[in-house]
């Protein structure tokens, strides 16, 4: 998947980006940043990619400002490693009867952020997974499961210098009987490869597509992904 955040550019920069992205094999776009999103923004951009793929576009929201009813799904999610309140429970009880209304798609996920955690981390006051600590990020994916979580999403955040810990997403992946999300720091092939060997079921890319547009490099992650 790829994750596009609505304020980095103009709406017909993300819609061209998406297409692209689409016809290279990506499976969906994904909306999000940690901060400044607002509805207006996301509006104009889900409503511009959706002229032009046919790809599923899903919210990934830091806020209950942060909800388009235009797009097709939102991850419906909780910061499982948060410290505060408003990550677990505060900004979903906000906008919930809102999107059961609406009929926009939510997708229930539970979100963990591993070291270093980057802006997602401090945005989100997580206590953040340390790299080595297969038990603790088991510990979060399994309750979060059994919370009936229907996704499990490893992040280490945006532009992190290293992704998740191969054996940190085995240890989840062997845990869990849902499907695993693995981003953060993923921008070459042999990283994305990686991931998914361990276990991952979805990789997101952000900061490529972000830094590069859709380049040779980053077919060759969807290339290495589907492989
Ligand atoms: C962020 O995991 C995603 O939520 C994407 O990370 O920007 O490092 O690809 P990158």
């Amino acid at each position: 998947m790829t994750l596009l955040d609505p304020y980095e550019q103009e709406p017909d920069i993300a819609a061209s980006i998406s297409k692209s992205a689409a016809e290279i094999g990506t499976d969906a776009i994904m909306l999000g940043g940690s901060t400044g999103v607002t509805q207006d923004i996301l509006d104009a951009t889900v409503v511009a990619i959706k002229k032009v793929v046919d790809i599923p576009v899903i919210l990934f929201p830091t806020a209950a400002s942060a909800v388009s009813l235009k797009a097709d799904a939102i991850y419906f999610m909780s910061l499982l490693n948060s410290r505060n309140p408003k990550f677990l429970l505060g900004e979903q009880m906000k906008a919930a009867a809102l999107i059961k209304k609406s009929g926009l798609e939510p997708i229930s996920m539970g979100y963990i952020i591993v070291e270093p955690g980057m802006e997602a981390g401090m945005v989100g006051e997580a206590e953040l997974v340390r790299k080595d600590d297969v038990n603790t990020a088991i510990g979060y994916s399994v309750a979060g499961e059994l919370l009936g979580m229907k996704l499990i999403y490893l992040e280490a955040g945006s532009g992190a210098p290293e992704p998740v810990p191969s054996k940190l997403i085995t240890g989840v992946s062997q845990a869990i009987d849902i499907p695993l999300i693995v981003g953060g720091g993923i921008r070459t092939p042999e990283a994305a490869m990686a991931a998914v060997k361990a276990g991952a079921d979805i990789i997101v890319t952000g900061t490529i597509v972000e830094e590069e547009g859709v380049s040779e490099r980053f077919k060759q992650i969807v290339r290495a992904i589907k492989a």
